[in-house]
């Protein structure tokens, strides 16, 4: 039998990498992605890679010092996901497994998954037992809160890189602001190209049960994303018991236990859990068979290099979202073919950083 990988050593890299299409949302604007490249080596000379997405560059630091204390905690340990999960988890009890020890303990995760998978040479989706295969994609970069012109302009553009579908950020002051510019995006794409809205958490219920009949009444909308706060369980039920339109949350579920309670809550119609906040690879499969048993759809949100290989084994696989922002620090990024996300063919989560560029986007 092989000897059990063992960890060496964890480190992360700070870098903050220019966007192709600045995005504005309802609660603020990303115009650079501030990432943690983080390398898990272990002692058989393999190295495993993820990333966190800071969101902002002044979170770099913070996530990179609970970083390097949780890669002090999982020093010699075996290269076993869910040992590792069980271990951490006990001991952040009492601080909280959330935010930013989550991410943490994600990036851990999703190293050592990508680690066990270069040791036996497999892609990710093949060692967890399924086969990597294009997942349907929908281009996620740009369409921000924007004027209409541009908006309308932006959206010939993102279906024109080859997708079939595209998602429009909502929430600005006025609803009728919103409708004009959703009616602006749909006159360019036509009915032939999937249109996917997201609030970001903007709204109050009421308000948002108001909006989202206005979006019924337009019609042609996949799905509301995030219409009110994201931890208002109960609220967004109401939501989706008075608004046709299906209900779309998930980016913000901190671990499988958050997807359980909003599942039960019956607060959606569909889920998009983020690889860094379900908790990595392994969060992810949990996720999934919850969505599963509740027989809902689940798309990513971010991430698409653990994406594509994760909805591979995701039994009600539904979207992928694309976004390029790790795309030049990444050898080997996502590429989309006829529509839909295809991971390279490299084992593991298949990324290798690219070093000429991470020595420029350095933080
Ligand atoms: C989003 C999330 C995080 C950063 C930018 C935009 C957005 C999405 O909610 O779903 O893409
Ligand atoms: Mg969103």
């Amino acid at each position: 039998m092989k000897p059990v990988l063992r960890i060496r050593e964890l480190s992360a890299r700070a870098v903050v990498v220019p966007m192709r299409r600045p995005l504005q949302t309802s609660v603020g604007a990303v115009d650079v992605a501030p990432l943690l490249l983080v390398d898990l080596k272990t002692d058989g000379g393999v190295i495993g890679r993820s990333y966190l997405f800071a969101l902002g560059r002044q979170h770099l630091k913070p996530i990179a010092a609970v970083l390097g204390a949780m890669g002090e905690m999982v020093r010699g340990d075996a290269v076993a996901p869910v040992e590792l999960e069980r271990k951490l988890r006990a001991r952040y009890a009492l601080l909280g497994v959330h935010n930013i020890v989550l991410f943490a303990m994600a990036a851990i995760d999703m190293c050592a998954w990508d680690a066990l998978g270069q040791a036996l040479d497999r892609p990710l989706a093949r060692l967890l037992g399924g086969e990597p295969r294009p997942i349907p994609a929908y281009n996620s970069n740009g369409l921000g809160i924007q004027g209409v012109k541009s908006l309308a302009k932006e959206a010939e553009e993102l279906v024109a890189e080859g997708f079939p579908a595209v998602k429009l950020r909502l929430g600005r002051p006025a609803a009728k602001d919103d409708l004009e510019a959703l009616r602006a995006v749909k006159r360019v794409i036509g009915p032939g190209v999937t249109l996917m809205v997201d609030f970001n958490q903007a709204l109050t219920v009421a308000e948002a049960i108001r909006r989202g009949r206005g979006i019924d009444e337009e019609g042609g909308v996949l799905w509301i994303e995030e219409p009110v706060r994201a931890d208002d369980y109960a609220g967004c039920a109401k939501v989706a018991r008075e608004v046709a339109t299906p209900i779309q949350i998930g980016e913000n579920f901190m671990g499988p236990e958050q997807a359980a309670q909003a599942i039960a809550a019956g607060c959606c119609d569909y889920v998009m859990p983020d690889a860094q906040r379900i908790g990595g690879v392994t969060g992810w499969m949990r996720a999934a068979a919850l969505a599963q048993g509740a027989g809902l759809e689940m798309s990513s949100h971010l991430f698409p290099e653990a994406s594509v290989q994760l909805l591979a084994v995701t039994p009600t696989a539904h979207w992928l979202e694309h976004v390029d922002w790790a795309n030049p620090v990444l050898e080997e990024p996502v590429r989309i073919v006829k529509g839909h996300a295809v991971g390279p063919a490299a084992p593991g989560l298949g990324m290798r950083w690219n070093e000429k560029a991470v020595r420029r986007f350095l933080a």
